[in-house]
């Protein structure tokens, strides 16, 4: 009687194990069978407790040799599904090391840097030194000290950029060159790089933002040769040994005499292209011999030095070199341009 009903719980534990057909189903089974409430085969050991001795102990054994058999079974099942399991998600989170890494986008020097750090390289191997000034200033150093009179258009508020308390913009970095005579006495060789403001129309060579670059020289017997010399020797660093200078006179209020300054296209060496307009010149800067009020103004006596000075438009320069159809493109801090310049 005992014999059979083990029998028939075998066979029916083979039915039910081979339909098993996933990992929650093998616990399910599992549980039907061994649960520790209402496992099928916990059950029948409860009922071995009704019978005689005898019995008990031969179908006691054989029940437990039923378990270790279902036990075994179902283990089989879940190590199997199991394994399944883990090899299904190894494939689905499979990571190909071989593909390229995401590329990282580092940020890049605005050309405008770029440009001021290469005339600073130049000129401060010429023994030059770096010179920084306020860009709000009083009418001292934006007019009175660079000799500029009182009814200088200059000082008109449609040409400069007033604040309160008589303060204003500097328009120009020239208004460095007072600020270092007034630090050191001479000799002095000093650039001047830095942001001014204009009251101009924003158009494709026109910011009312940008960047000049100052360059002041004072020493004794000093000469408009020198000035020649030192700015001949800064476009051939700057544009290739083959560029030239010329010098047309101008008319500035802190130098005399004053000249606006240009080399020859580097591009197409003087023949005349499309960057120099077809002149075979570009524009530099303006530039002179100090005038004597100035150094007057900062209690240096004209009989015993001079000087010379110039002021050059980095903004200009980076668009001619870079080949640029507009300067404001400078300003626009769109990525896409910035990204191109090293
Ligand atoms: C001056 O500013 C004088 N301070 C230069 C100078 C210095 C003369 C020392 C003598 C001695 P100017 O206004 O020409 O000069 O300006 C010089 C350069 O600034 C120009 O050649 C041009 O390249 C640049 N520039 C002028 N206005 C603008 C602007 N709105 N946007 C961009 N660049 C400009």
């Amino acid at each position: 009687m005992e014999a059979e009903r083990l029998e028939q719980l075998r066979a029916q534990f083979s039915a039910e194990a081979a339909g098993i057909d996933s990992e929650s189903a093998a616990s399910a089974l599992r549980d039907r069978w061994t649960g520790r409430k209402s496992g099928l085969l916990t059950a029948e050991m409860k009922t071995l407790g009704k019978l005689s001795p005898d019995v008990r102990r031969e179908f006691g054994l054989q029940l437990n040799a039923l378990k270790d058999e279902v036990d075994g079974r179902i283990a089989e099942l879940l190590s199997g599904f199991g394994a399944r399991r883990e090899a299904e998600q190894l494939v689905r989170e499979r990571i190909d090391v071989t593909l390229p890494g995401r590329r990282q986008s580092s940020g890049r020097l605005h050309p405008i840097t770029l440009m001021r750090e290469r005339i600073e390289e130049i000129f401060v191997s010429m023994g030059y030194t770096i010179e920084d000034g306020p860009e709000i200033e009083t009418d001292f150093y934006n007019f009175d000290a660079l000799n500029i009179p009182p009814s200088h258009p200059a000082r008109s508020s449609q040409d400069t950029l007033y604040l309160e308390n008589g303060l204003a913009l500097r328009s120009q970095t020239s208004t460095v060159q007072i600020h270092a005579m007034q630090r050191r006495r001479p000799p002095l060789r000093v650039i001047a790089p830095g942001r001014v403001y204009r009251r101009d129309t924003p158009d494709a060579t026109h910011n009312p933002m940008f960047f000049q670059v100052e360059g002041l020289l004072v020493d004794r017997r000093v000469t408009l040769g020198d000035l020649k010399g030192t700015l001949g020797e800064f476009v051939r660093r700057m544009f290739g040994p083959g560029t030239r200078t010329r010098f047309r006179p101008s008319y500035f209020p802190f130098t005399e005499p004053s000249a606006e300054v240009d080399y020859s296209c580097f591009k197409c060496g003087g023949a005349g292209c499309r960057i120099c307009k077809g002149s075979g010149w570009i524009e530099l800067g303006g530039s002179g011999l100090v005038h004597p009020n100035v150094l007057r103004a900062v209690a240096i006596d004209p009989e015993e030095f001079s000087g010379f000075a110039f002021g050059l438009g980095i903004d200009r320069m980076c668009g001619l070199m870079y080949d640029l159809d507009d300067i404001r493109l400078l300003y626009e801090n769109d990525a896409r341009f910035l990204e191109q310049f090293r």
